[in-house]
């Protein structure tokens, strides 16, 4: 008995033991200064500070479900990884739209934009990929969402949970799309807005965009153009 309680204290000792250096090896923070970037697509925001891309007033728009304010984003090895503050809520139907340019600003060859809202870029261009999503106006969720390429004419895929997650409850967006989609480009310029339904034309972004100030949501079927996207580190 005293032999078998020698040998398990032995071997708890053996086993129990961490490995030299284990207590003294800083935990990986995922904070940049390594390649491996740490996002969980969970609608929960594990951004970091130096991944802010983008930002915008709180309030600068009077209806709170149209109000953007934080943009993140940053590139990985494989994968673009955005997120954003969605206010949105239940009784409020409206869009969000990501526009995204690969490795420059220019026009895609697109004559309008593909969910016919009024919205384009400076100078009347669009870009080569859009993300669209619909927040429905009866429940405080996203019942559409698309990720839309332009080849000569708009293409359309239905993208579902495993590309974003809508967290309501978190007032949180979460995207993550894969730089293949974009054809593993060098570098991404992105800019996030949202505004209503067809014919209806950018309500507030982020970044802030200097043609796109409204106090007040404003549905007079005039064309906006975005102006401020910004390269995605
Ligand atoms: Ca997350
Ligand atoms: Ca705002």
């Amino acid at each position: 008995m005293k032999r078998l309680f020698f040998v398990i204290s032995i071997l708890l000792l053996i086993w129990g033991c961490p490995k030299p250096g284990f207590f003294f090896n800083p935990p990986d923070t995922g904070n940049g200064n390594n390649n491996q970037v740490a996002h969980l697509l969970d609608g929960v925001n594990d951004f970091s500070m130096d991944e802010i891309a983008g930002i915008d007033k709180v309030g600068d728009i009077s209806e709170p479900n149209l109000d953007l304010d934080t943009l993140w984003a940053v590139k990985g090895d494989s994968m673009l990884y955005i997120g954003f503050n969605a206010h949105s809520s239940a009784g409020y139907g409206m869009s969000y739209g990501i526009y995204i340019f690969t490795d420059s600003i220019y026009g895609s060859g697109a004559g309008n934009d593909p969910w016919n809202r009024l919205v384009d870029y400076t100078g009347g261009i669009y870009p080569p990929y859009v993300v669209y999503f619909w927040h429905a106006d009866n429940v405080d969720s996203i019942t559409s969402a698309q990720f839309i390429t332009f080849n000569g004419s708009w293409n359309y895929t239905d993208i579902g949970r495993d590309v974003f997650i809508y967290n309501g409850s978190l007032d949180f967006m979460e995207v993550f799309i894969p730089l293949e989609w974009l054809g593993n480009p060098e570098s991404i310029y992105i800019e996030v807005f949202t505004t209503g339904g067809e014919n209806s034309h950018a309500q507030d972004t982020s970044p802030e965009d200097g043609n796109v100030q409204f106090p007040d949501p404003e549905w007079t079927q005039t064309t906006v153009s975005l102006s401020s996207a910004v390269p995605v580190k």
